[in-house]
């Protein structure tokens, strides 16, 4: 089950069950809608004020139903433990977000192993929720499923129906048999078949609360087929919430806890066996500059990493990047960027030093700079005749922007893993580890990052923001400063042998 997958990913006892990642080890949506039970240990374990937080149950009213037993029993009565809370107000979620955020914060303090410092709860926003409701299926897929039927097309289930809503005006439970959905009012929070993902009743049995108040989506007990749509309007609900609202939270983490890149010699033999042969006396590196290279000339020449800051100008839920990606060590085999072309310069200059300095060295005397754009393009004809193995391979290029904008759909952040569901995905928003892609003897070379150049203001190469039409052309850039998509790799031209 997914809900194992995250565990075994994240290794925190907060993802124990019943969670989804929507955003690769971001964001997490609860698979169930919150129930009556779940409320109800909010409430019970505040000391004051209890009665504000309390459902509003004067709302269970419908006329010719006879909704007393729900008004006195639904919330308080074990048997609807596992029905959706509903009738409360959006006011009301968020204190519940807030309370749920401290209980597990201080779990997360208890574990020492944690990979995650600090979580905040919350509501999903409207593009969550929908994205959500579209993990597994295609872009355009109406509802959480594939197919326009409301029924459960294969399997045991085949014929009935796969989600709790209206048939027809003023019917709620259907008559008996295949055609009923089983429901007179909610079902509970695990009816009906749950998405490949595990999320349960994301169309119908309560509609749900988004972090703009008023709206509720996904449709509820009390709504007909076409209104479970994912892109149906929104139900909308009174300051007291609706007997047909309720909500799912969403677990976002907002830091890490840091483990820092081990210690690293670089070495003439490391320098020697990270270039390849591209002229006479000119040898390039085949692999972008990394994070932990550039780290250990930092820490040697009391330079500072990049601010992880710049990773909010480029993609969306930038926060994991901002915090781990210039510091810790799982990051070491990515690109480094946000230097600027002096930066590079250095890392050159320095580099140049550590070669020519030690004894065991192939090259009696070299000098370590950035490629001409000229060196860089005669590379790069070259190696465009080599793509042609990679299509037949089916393997990528690299890594570039797949579907051309950046915050279309999670689906999208979410293939950030090295699986993409989609395999037109490279399988990255962001940059990639330096060896990911490959083409010829280089990796990165067409996109990952751009590069800079030794001609002024001028990188080269396109990057991970860039689409694939762009990806074998337009390869230079005016470039005036430091940012999160230019990194660079070095020529070593040999002078003396
Ligand atoms: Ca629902
Ligand atoms: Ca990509
Ligand atoms: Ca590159």
């Amino acid at each position: 089950m997914i809900s194992n997958v995250v565990y075994g990913l994240v290794k925190t006892s907060i993802f124990e069950h019943g969670y989804t990642a929507i955003v690769e080890d971001i964001v997490w949506i609860k698979t169930t809608e919150v129930s009556n039970h779940e409320y109800r240990s909010f409430v019970d374990s505040q000391e004051l004020n209890i009665s504000s937080l309390l459902p509003d149950s004067t709302n269970w009213e419908l006329s010719g139903a006879f909704m007393e037993p729900f008004t006195k029993h639904y919330f308080r009565h074990p048997a609807y433990d596992d029905y959706p809370v509903v009738n409360i107000s959006h006011q009301q979620t968020r204190l519940f977000c807030e309370w749920l955020t401290k209980q597990f914060n201080a779990k997360l303090r208890a574990e020492k192993q944690s990979p995650y410092n600090k979580i905040r709860v919350r509501l999903p926003t409207v593009s969550e929720w929908k994205n959500t409701a579209r993990l597994d299926t295609n872009p355009w897929s109406a509802y959480p499923w594939n197919g326009h039927s409301l029924r459960e097309p294969t399997g045991a289930q085949k014929g009935k129906f796969r989600c709790n809503f209206v048939r027809s005006k003023g019917d709620y439970s259907g008559i008996p048999g295949a055609l009923n959905d089983g429901a007179f009012i909610t079902a509970p929070v695990k009816s009906y078949s749950p998405t490949a993902s595990g999320i349960y009743n994301l169309a119908g049995n309560v509609a749900e609360m988004v972090d703009k108040p008023c709206i509720a989506l996904g449709g509820g007990w009390r709504s007909r087929a076409d209104e479970l749509q994912i892109n149906a309007s929104p139900i909308k609900y009174g300051p007291t919430g609706a007997m047909d609202v309720g909500f799912r939270y969403v677990i976002e983490v907002v830091e890490w806890s840091i483990k820092p890149k081990r210690k690293l010699t670089i070495t003439a033999k490391a320098i020697e066996e990270s270039i390849y042969r591209i002229d006479t006396n000119l040898l390039m590196g085949t692999e972008e500059v990394s994070n932990h290279w550039y780290s250990t000339y930092a820490r040697q020449s009391e330079t500072s990493m990049p601010n992880g800051s710049i990773w909010s100008d480029v993609i969306p839920y930038s926060q994991k990047l901002e915090s781990l990606y210039f510091k810790d060590n799982r990051y070491k085999s990515y690109p480094v960027t946000g230097v600027s072309q002096e930066e590079a310069n250095e890392f050159c200059v320095w580099l140049t030093t550590i070669y020519n300095q030690e004894k065991k060295r192939k090259y009696e005397e070299v000098v370590i700079r950035l490629p001409s754009p000229k060196e860089w393009m005669d590379m790069r004809d070259k190696l465009y005749h080599q793509v042609k193995t990679n299509t037949k391979q089916r393997t990528l290029v690299d890594n570039f922007n797949c579907l051309g904008q950046l915050d279309s759909t999670l689906r999208f952040h979410n293939s950030m893993n090295d699986q993409p569901r989609n395999k037109e995905l490279d399988g990255f928003i962001a940059t990639a580890p330096n060896r990911k892609f490959k083409v010829g003897n280089f990796y990165g070379f067409f996109a990952n990052a751009a590069e800079w150049t030794n001609k002024k203001d001028t990188a080269i190469g396109n990057s991970f923001l860039d689409s694939k039409e762009m990806l074998f052309d337009n390869p230079l850039k005016k470039v005036k400063s430091s940012n999160a998509h230019t990194g660079f790799r070095y020529v070593v031209e040999i002078i003396k042998n």
